[in-house]
């Protein structure tokens, strides 16, 4: 599209003055409008703080993220999944629960719907986030054995794949530290998906994954590896902003790999004057986000209009207030 538009310019100038006029090539529009997508770029590595391609070219990722697969799972579906990879974003994240009547109590079919998502992802040319939903059950080490057999395994099924991160744990919350739970966790996931992958691993910290602080003073040994910091717009600001650069200023990537442009709770707001200052201060750091949620329910929160269909192309039209704002900023 963007071809085609140079080369039109570029002949109705060059008619205009007279001269000849040059055989642009015009190139077949892609399937996939991101300039930015897996083919382009290869596997993904950390240099310093920032996420660079396979030619060591920084590179930002923008997506959805997926609400929970078992209660929204249509809009984890392929055409769902094209749907947004249409309106530019090169990052898909697949939120499978563990707790709420997810991967614990229906570890089969959850397993079989994440890797649906990211098999749509891929097609897509997508990088895809594969999310170990931590919520209710606030502690990490709750479930860490499962957890760990099902990085190992996924991690194995995608070996060859570039496009897959491995985010090991959503939020941790409640009465759970950093040195003692969360570290601990992680050490032993990215031991388990480095055995076969040298996929990014995005790690959470207590507090709903805003303490990168204690990340930092006490951070991972490992290659490959991103912190991550959620926020909501109606809720977080300015003291989690300072805490970002307080971080990058020790050298600590991070990735938001969930922001919500309601409160914390899902809902309430928009707050888009509040999301902007966000994402420009995003953009200038190179930090790469996915926004909560694609899914059509009644919150303030999700980018689709309540009655959304999965099954057929959108438009703007069919975006909530929140999905029109996001959208446009892929
Ligand atoms: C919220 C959903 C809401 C659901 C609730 C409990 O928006 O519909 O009822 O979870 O499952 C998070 C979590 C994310 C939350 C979201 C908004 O990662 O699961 O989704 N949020 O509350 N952390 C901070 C906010």
């Amino acid at each position: 599209m963007i071809e085609k538009i140079v080369s039109l310019i570029l002949s109705a100038v060059l008619f205009v003055s007279g001269q000849p006029i040059p055989t642009v090539p015009v190139l077949p529009s892609p399937t996939i409008p991101t300039q930015n997508g897996v083919s382009a770029n290869g596997w993904l590595q950390v240099s310093g703080t920032q996420i660079c391609n396979e030619r060591s070219e920084p590179l930002v990722l923008h997506g959805m993220s997926t609400h929970g697969l078992q209660w929204y799972g249509q809009y984890a579906g392929p055409q769902a999944i094209q749907n947004t990879a249409s309106f530019g974003a090169n990052l898909f994240r697949v939120a499978m629960y563990t707790g709420e009547n997810g991967y614990i109590a229906q570890p089969e079919s959850m397993k079989a719907q994440a890797i649906a998502a990211i098999d749509a992802a891929i097609a897509q040319d997508m990088y895809v986030i594969l999310d170990w939903h931590i919520l209710s059950d606030g502690n990490p080490m709750t479930y860490a054995d499962q957890a760990e057999a099902f990085f190992s395994d996924m991690a194995q099924r995608y070996k060859d794949t570039p496009n897959v991160l491995y985010e090991i744990c959503n939020e941790p919350n409640g009465n759970v530290s950093w040195q003692n739970d969360v570290k601990p966790y992680a050490q032993r996931m990215i031991q388990a998906i480095r055995a076969h992958s040298r996929g990014l691993v995005l790690v959470g910290s207590p507090t709903w994954s805003q303490d990168i602080h204690l990340a930092a003073a006490d951070p991972l040994e490992g290659e490959n590896l991103l912190y991550t910091l959620h926020f909501y717009t109606g809720t977080h600001g300015q003291e989690l902003r300072a805490r970002i650069d307080d971080v990058l200023n020790k050298g600590l990537p991070v990735f938001v790999s969930e922001w919500g442009t309601s409160r914390a709770d899902g809902s309430g707001g928009v707050f888009l004057q509040e999301s902007a200052q966000w994402l420009d201060f995003l953009q200038e750091r190179g930090i790469s986000w996915a926004n909560w949620s694609l899914c059509d329910k009644n919150e303030t929160s999700a980018a689709l209009k309540p009655g959304t269909p999965a099954d057929r192309a959108w438009t703007t039209d069919d975006l909530s207030e929140s999905g029109r704002f996001v959208f446009e900023r892929f």
